[in-house]
């Protein structure tokens, strides 16, 4: 269980390891001390990088992908029988309810293992038999992958991106968030316990430039990164391994969009605007931060948004009730606030929200990261803050006429990760979705996902696709055999 003060070390070689320096993990909920995060220097990183190799070069080279398959079953066993211990540590950390915790980051972390063993067991490569001769693909690991993970879903995106490159028989170096060393360091425990050879699953604890995200992303041991983060770090990331070549699979930032369409179901479209507006307190990279709506439903979809927006439940994170956390720290808060005075000075009215709440039951807001529920209306894509990805509890509500129009500004911007249509016309729902210039189009929900289908974005969004063979695609070297006959 992680208790207060705790100590996150790094885990090099199956060993947790003391850092060279080390910093305080904050609980943004109140402002406490969670523990001591170890940062990892540039020899820790090397250690890690090297202990990664020689895991490839021993005996984790020689399993087979029954072994491998089995290990990732053990894995996602550990975290069940852990669950509650997960739970609490992601709270700690993040802030977040765990009425979002448990369904989303923990159950998905089960999930992501289980899904990756089946389907590194059930897939099958191509083979083509010709007069000339046989020609099949075959896949090796990559080597020692780089996982480089942010704040908002620390668990689920580790092992949304662990599990397939240790299907693959990789090795991975893990550079979670500085903000979210927790569950990272309880997961070594668990690959550890699961019977992870040495070597094959690494964290290093700390910041990105001048710590170890920097180290990690220059060392030259490392064959490829994975990353998912901010579109600024991604594009850094790309230009520090450009000069080595290295493939890299980048999940960034968005600027999402929802079109509501005057024949949805309202109540049904309003509920899913909820989720994809305020869940994880706007701290998801497919959250919806502009609202294009029918003039025509404009008024009562925003009534009723605006009502939901301030019907959510802030308040303690460990409160089954809780529907909404604070956001990740206060520093990350200053620039929700700084954005939404921008807004303001762009011409937007705010209709609910706009900066701290009110007083919450058993919490002082001012010693936590905490921000309101927040939608304006009076801007149009002109405006930066209906351009630029904020990353909070907030979006920007547009009437439009037509649908040529809804597409239009929908697709007016530089990232292209979600979208959703809210439509109850069958027609219409498969007109728009695949012209949304995005990695991921949703008719009336928001935020379904299929782990073997492909995730990611596209534009400033980001480069590959992760999921099911995808994530195969990538954490493998692919060889094409020729067999002549
Ligand atoms: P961030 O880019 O600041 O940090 C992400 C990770 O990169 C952290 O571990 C950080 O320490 C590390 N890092 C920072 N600078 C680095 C450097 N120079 N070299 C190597 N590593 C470095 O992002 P964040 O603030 O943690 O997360 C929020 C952002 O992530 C948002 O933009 C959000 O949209 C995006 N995100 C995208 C997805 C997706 O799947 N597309 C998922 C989650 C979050
Ligand atoms: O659901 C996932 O697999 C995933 N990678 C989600 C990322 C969400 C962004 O914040």
């Amino acid at each position: 269980m992680v208790q207060s003060r705790a100590e996150f070390q790094n885990f090099v070689g199956n060993a947790f390891i003391d850092g060279a320096s080390s910093y305080e993990d904050i609980n943004p909920a109140d402002g406490s001390v969670v523990g001591l995060v170890h940062e990892a220097d540039e020899r820790i990183v090397d250690e890690a990088v090297t202990a990664a190799r020689s895991a490839l070069n021993g005996e984790w080279g020689t399993w087979s992908i029954q072994q491998r398959a089995a290990l990732m079953r053990r894995v996602a066993d550990i975290v069940e029988d852990r669950f509650e211990e997960f739970v609490i540590a992601e709270i700690a950390d993040t802030g977040k309810p765990r009425a979002l915790a448990e369904p989303l980051d923990v159950t998905r972390a089960m999930v992501n293992f289980r899904t990756f063993a089946d389907n590194l067991l059930s897939e099958a490569t191509p083979a083509f038999l010709t007069q000339q001769g046989l020609n099949y693909v075959s896949r090796a690991p990559i080597g020692v992958v780089a996982v480089i993970v942010p704040w908002n879903l620390p668990l689920l995106t580790l092992t949304w991106k662990v599990a397939p490159a240790i299907a693959c028989g990789n090795a991975v170096v893990v550079k979670p968030s500085e903000e979210t060393p927790a569950t990272a360091t309880l997961f070594a425990e668990v690959m550890r316990d699961a019977g992870a050879p040495a070597g094959v699953f690494n964290v290093v604890h700390g910041f990105g430039k001048d710590s170890a995200g920097q180290y990690l992303t220059e060392h030259p041991g490392i064959d490829a990164v994975t990353f998912t983060g901010s579109t600024a770090t991604g594009s850094h990331i790309m230009r520090t391994v450009a000069s080595r070549v290295l493939p890299v699979s980048l999940e960034l930032g968005g600027k999402n969009a929802a079109l509501v369409f005057e024949d949805c179901d309202i109540e049904r479209a309003v509920a899913g605007l909820e989720r994809s507006v305020f869940l994880n307190t706007g701290q998801v990279c497919l959250c919806t931060e502009r609202v294009y709506i029918h003039r025509s439903v404009f008024d009562e979809v925003t009534e009723k948004l605006v009502a939901r927006a301030e019907a959510l439940r802030l308040g303690d994170p460990l409160d089954p009730v809780t529907t909404t956390g604070p956001l990740i720290s206060q520093g990350h808060r200053t620039k929700v606030e700084k954005a939404v005075a921008l807004a303001v000075a762009e011409g937007a009215t705010i209709l609910t929200g706009g900066g701290r709440p009110a007083p919450i039951e058993g919490i002082e807001v001012d010693r936590g990261s905490w921000f309101a529920p927040t939608l304006w209306t009076g801007l149009d894509n002109s405006a930066s803050t209906m351009r630029e990805e904020i990353f909070g509890p907030v979006a920007g509500l547009v009437p439009f006429d037509t649908e040529e129009e809804a597409i239009a500004l929908a697709n007016d911007t530089e990232y292209g990760l979600a979208a959703s249509v809210w439509t109850e016309s069958v027609q219409r729902a498969h007109r728009v979705a695949p012209r949304m210039r995005v990695g991921l189009s949703w008719v009336n929900t928001w935020y379904a996902r299929e782990l073997r289908a492909p995730f990611g974005g596209a534009g400033r969004s980001g480069i590959g696709r992760e999921g099911g063979s995808y994530s195969f695609d990538f954490y493998s070297t692919i060889t094409n055999v020729s067999v002549a006959s």
